[in-house]
């Protein structure tokens, strides 16, 4: 094996594993402006969170009025530590608001601070699209759904987060036998 293949074999990868949620407890936060288009963002969701395991008993749905309000109740719901992951569900179509860049853009900066400050995965799985339409064709038509993308990224990203902490704990054992 030359040096560089040698290196390679030496590389730490980590990558989230899909089958351990049975006790992942997840908030959903739901925008209900555009509500028949963000329903089927939450059935998305909680179809996908289901078949990877997580239990009903330990999903809570929470909505309130628009994607404007959701940074308030994902980081109550952070702080709360009920909570090991958040996913934020909502529609902004620009047709319908003339303030949509505003109420995108605070959306979507507020839920990344909470994934920050609170140290715990929050999905953006607030759709932001020039018409209905679009917004139609994410929702669990052509292009998809959302909703279940973000169930998705939550539950890949607490399994990444756990093998680091699993990483963290060997490190540490490491620096006690270097004591
Ligand atoms: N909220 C949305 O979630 N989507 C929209 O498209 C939208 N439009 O069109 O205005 C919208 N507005 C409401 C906003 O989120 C707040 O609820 C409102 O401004 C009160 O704070």
């Amino acid at each position: 094996m030359s040096n560089l293949q040698q290196q390679r074999a030496n590389i730490t990868h980590i990558d989230g594993n899909l089958h351990q949620n049975k006790d992942a407890r997840i908030g959903i936060v739901v925008g209900r402006f555009n509500a028949f288009i963000v329903e089927s963002l939450v059935d998305g969701a909680i179809d996908a969170l289901l078949r990877h395991g997580v239990l009903g008993s330990n999903i809570t749905v929470v909505r309130v009025p628009g994607a404007y309000e959701l940074p308030l109740v994902a980081q109550r719901a952070a702080e709360s530590d009920r909570f090991d992951a958040i996913i934020a569900l909502g529609a902004v179509i620009r047709g319908s608001t003339p303030h949509f860049d505003f109420v995108a853009s605070e959306s979507a900066k507020g839920l990344s601070g909470v994934a920050t400050d609170y140290n715990i995965p929050v999905a953006n799985g607030v759709l932001t699209t020039d018409s209905i339409e679009q917004a139609i064709e994410r929702a669990g038509t052509k292009a998809g759904n959302k909703g279940s993308d973000a169930a998705m990224v939550v539950l890949e990203m607490l399994a990444v987060l756990s093998q680091l902490d699993v990483e963290d704990d060997y490190d540490a054992r490491d620096d006690s036998d270097d004591a």
